[in-house]
């Protein structure tokens, strides 16, 4: 018989054929690899993380001048300690009150949230903007607009909306960069003395020593009814913590309390087999993820207006998901 002289090469039928089988292993091996990690991380989370009593890692503000080894022990153990009447309840109340005020009259806001949903549902405003005293954009599609990094370097404070489109990520959640200038530029006292109080000396010192790294800025989040926030995550593998203070009461799941996973932070065993579910998704998924995370194991940052809570953000955190009419202000250190 006579081979066909050009279309009939030996060697590629056989390099084709061994493409399949490898093609076939590889995603044998990954459906394997994924069943195993599940497998894996379940019966990780299933000895290891109970959602907590948070009072278990409380302690009076007072504690952090005189007697700061009681809260590194906490944060050593847990990853997180609550610092409760950081700022008297009222003031931080009205610094609360202050930013849904400047955000109202500015025009983010209508009936206390971004209005989400169609195109035309919008507020009357352009994608972007540059006003006295701010800049602004509306962020619905997250990582295609100003970046994290630019945002962060300006000079001047940066209103970033979150998306406007339900369903999606975080839609519904304002990110204010350098509020403490708004503060002073808008005449809100109360948001001054707040921002004070995050920032004073003892706070900053204790956190720089505790981690290594420095206080970079305070942002300001305000969440009104983000019904989809981001999952479980952590933010780094850096061990760098971050310093929340509640403006508005966070009293119950329907205002979208801080959740965390005391102890997350001493785990990383459960990190690599998410990170090999992450990395094996039909879908990107960002290798911080823990979206395995089962939300009933989170411990529910539930705390007045005016207390303080410092984690460690390798540990397993997030939000919880606000009700339509939930609402939540916060001030946000960060340390890198
Ligand atoms: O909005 C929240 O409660 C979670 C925020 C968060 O994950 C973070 O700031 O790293
Ligand atoms: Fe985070």
């Amino acid at each position: 018989m006579k081979l066909k002289a050009v279309s009939f090469r030996p060697d590629n039928v056989m390099y084709d054929c061994l493409a399949v089988a490898a093609q076939k292993s590889s995603a044998v091996r990954s459906v394997v690899k994924r069943h195993w990690a599940q497998a894996k991380n379940q019966s990780l989370i299933d000895r290891t993380f109970e959602p907590m009593d948070p009072a278990e890692f409380a302690l009076p503000s007072g504690n952090l001048a005189t007697q700061p080894q009681q809260v590194r022990k906490l944060l050593k153990e847990y990853g997180i300690c609550i610092l409760t009447d950081f700022v008297d309840h009222q003031v931080a109340l009205a610094a609360g009150s202050e930013v849904t005020g400047f955000l109202t009259n500015q025009g983010f806001l209508k009936e206390g949230k971004v209005p989400l949903g169609k195109e035309s549902d919008r507020l009357e405003k352009p994608d972007s903007g540059d006003e006295d005293g701010y800049g602004w954009q509306y962020d619905y599609a997250r990582y295609d607009n100003t970046g994290y990094r630019e945002v962060q370097a300006m000079d001047k404070p940066f209103i970033n909306i979150r998306s406007q489109k339900v369903g999606i990520e975080d839609a519904g959640k304002i990110d204010i960069f350098r509020g403490q200038k708004i503060a002073t530029d808008f005449g809100l006292d109360n948001l001054s003395t707040c921002y004070e109080a995050v920032r004073q000396k003892s706070v900053v010192t204790f956190i720089e020593k505790l981690s290594g790294y420095r206080e970079v800025q305070a942002n300001l989040y305000y969440d009104g009814g983000v019904t989809t926030p981001r999952g479980p995550h952590i933010d780094n593998n850096l061990e760098q913590y971050k310093i929340f203070l509640y403006l508005t009461d966070v009293l119950d799941v329907e205002n979208g309390p801080y959740c965390y996973v005391p102890g997350s932070h001493k785990r990383r065993d459960w990190m690599s087999k998410e990170r090999l579910l992450n990395s094996t998704s039909d879908d990107y998924v960002l290798p911080t993820e823990v979206s395995s995370f089962p939300f009933d194991r989170y411990t529910k940052m539930f705390a007045p207006a005016g207390t303080a809570i410092i984690s460690q953000q390798s540990g397993i955190h997030g939000a919880w998901p606000q009700a339509e009419n939930g609402r939540r202000v916060l001030i946000l250190g960060n340390y890198n």
